[in-house]
């Protein structure tokens, strides 16, 4: 094997945010850019030398040519076996099932996730640890240190790879396994779920759903165990063929961007059950016919219903939501006597809670919600586990989420998104609200008495790492709660996010229009850190 030592220098910026290194296709286009960043894995990562790489994408543009050049710099740096999805495709949870699966000493995900593709959208790397989970700061921050320095990389003069064959090759000295991407998933939902109840249920005649992939990666997996293991009828899935640019639309799974899946679940008409996931498969919506489920209120309503289903069957031992995630689950978590942990944005603070055994599922507000069954947040899983609860309490969506309200209370929560906006303005608001915030504590603020408000630091009660400067949040006595951050996952300008979520302990309060419930905050949240005076935006781009 001859192995090229190639020159090259530092790229400004490569430091991965809330979910891996995401830029334009353009900026990874540039020669060397994506090199610099693999080989500073390898670099950083010496249990890679002889050992299991998984590699895989969500399909989108340059998908295909990152994997080629990520399969010569392994075999490069001495890395054993590459194990690539066929085509170069795993969603982001099943490639966290493979890592764990055939014990690899971890894995490369190419995705921007939700962000859009194409050659003028965005391209995404990451990468996972052998838990099969995000790498944590520690390992990031030092990827990153590794490629302010970098002077060289490593890579070999092979052929391409052919990605759509199944089977075994060699790049070099590496053995490169190329693997159906669905398989080893399907198994892992299969242990999971009771795939008899589902199927009685999509059976029945009386129970139709649709999903949709958004032409994003969860197509294949969806197609696979709704329409042909589930026999949920065909047509169920919609978009279900991967695009490398999602059909020029957006893969982001919440009101706005799947607006079409919101109508065909309205009415009397409308079906039973709708779901959608996005670009890498581990973000879901979930509705019922007039029910939109919040994110956060999904997480709690799994929790508290755990028993129901087979692989969770001795409920949950705790649980664990992202700062600015609703409560919801606190409630739950309470009411049940097990711990809640709040850790900040992002799933690479849940693994250690993971693998130490002290939560079984975890979730964010930003439609994602997991178990431990992997260490990824997971799309399908979700619309698995809510399939297996609809056919064990043979309830509607509506019934059970009244349901759980009636016993737990209600969190009416919102999320309001500027996007684009001037990176000082954004910064400039944070600040001043920063400053701000050790005197709220007592005060009263339109009508409510803060009861706490400080910037959110996590110390991880595993291995006691410690992160600051997570988001600002502002606690009310009466549970309400105002939550501020700026995106780690955008790639232009900076996107401003307005967490807002209030408590309605009253049954004959719960069946309010969500916006029309908060407006009093809404209200509120822009007056204190003045939104509109600084980012000059006299409503947000995106209400979720
Ligand atoms: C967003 C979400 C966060 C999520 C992250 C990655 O990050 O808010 O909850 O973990 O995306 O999700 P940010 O920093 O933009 O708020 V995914 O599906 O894009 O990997
Ligand atoms: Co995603």
């Amino acid at each position: 094997m001859n192995i090229a030592t190639v020159g090259t220098a530092p790229f400004e910026g490569q430091r991965p945010g809330t979910s891996g290194l995401r830029k334009k296709v353009d900026v990874f286009r540039t020669p060397g850019y994506l090199e610099n960043f693999v080989q500073a894995i390898f670099d950083t990562q010496a249990d890679l030398r002889g050992g299991i790489l998984v590699v895989g994408g969500d399909g989108r543009y340059y998908n295909r040519e990152a994997v080629q050049v990520i399969l010569r710099l392994a075999a490069a740096n001495g890395v054993a076996r590459a194990v690539v999805g066929q085509h170069g495709w795993l969603s982001t949870p099943a490639a966290s099932c493979v890592i764990r699966k055939r014990r690899s000493q971890g894995g490369i995900i190419l995705s921007a996730s939700h962000n859009p593709g194409g050659p003028d959208g965005d391209f995404g790397i990451k990468f996972n640890v052998p838990n099969g989970g995000p790498a944590p700061e520690a390992v990031t921050e030092a990827i990153y240190a590794r490629t302010r320095s970098i002077d060289r990389y490593l890579t070999i003069d092979a052929p391409e790879t052919n990605l759509d064959r199944i089977g075994e090759s060699r790049v070099g000295d590496m053995t490169v396994e190329v693997i159906d991407p669905v398989d080893d998933y399907v198994q892992l939902m299969q242990q999971l779920f009771d795939f008899e109840r589902i199927h009685q249920l999509f059976n029945s005649g009386h129970f139709r759903m649709r999903f949709d992939a958004m032409h994003a990666i969860t197509g294949p997996y969806a197609t696979r165990i709704l329409e042909q293991i589930l026999g949920a009828e065909p047509g169920t899935v919609l978009n279900g063929t991967p695009l490398p640019d999602f059909g020029g639309g957006h893969p982001d799974p919440n009101l706005v961007h799947a607006a079409h899946l919101v109508e065909l679940a309205r009415g009397l008409q409308g079906v039973d059950f709708a779901a959608a996931s996005d670009g890498d498969g581990d973000r879901n919506m979930v509705l019922g016919r007039d029910c939109f489920v919040t994110p956060s209120d999904s997480l709690a309503i799994m929790t508290a219903n755990a028993h129901h289903i087979r692989g969770y069957q001795r409920g949950a031992c705790g649980v664990a939501r992202s700062m600015p995630t609703s409560q919801a689950a606190d409630r739950v978590a309470e009411v049940l006597g097990i711990p809640c942990y709040e850790t900040p944005t992002g799933w690479k603070f849940f693994g250690n809670l993971l693998d130490a055994g002290r939560i079984t599922f975890c979730g964010e507000e930003s439609f994602g919600t997991g178990s431990d069954h992997v260490r990824e947040k997971d799309g399908l899983w979700s619309v698995l586990f809510w399939l297996n609860l609809l056919a064990v309490r043979r309830q509607s969506v509506r019934q059970i989420v009244d349901d759980h309200w009636r016993r737990f209370g209600r969190h009416y929560y919102t999320r309001h998104d500027y996007e684009g906006v001037d990176g000082h303005a954004a910064q400039g608001l944070v600040d001043s609200l920063r400053d701000r915030l050790a005197g709220l504590a007592g005060q009263s603020l339109g009508g409510r008495v803060v009861a706490y408000a400080d910037d959110f630091a996590y110390t991880d009660p595993v291995d006691g790492s410690r992160s600051e400067r997570q988001g600002l949040r502002i606690g009310f006595a009466d549970g309400a709660r105002l939550v501020y951050r700026l995106s780690g996952t955008g790639t232009e300008g900076a996107t401003l996010r307005v967490y807002m979520e209030k408590y309605e302990p009253s049954p004959e309060r719960q069946q309010q229009e969500t916006q029309a419930a908060m407006a009093d905050l809404i209200a509120l949240a822009d007056d204190l850190a003045g939104i509109r005076e600084r980012t000059g935006r006299a409503a947000p781009d995106v209400i979720t």
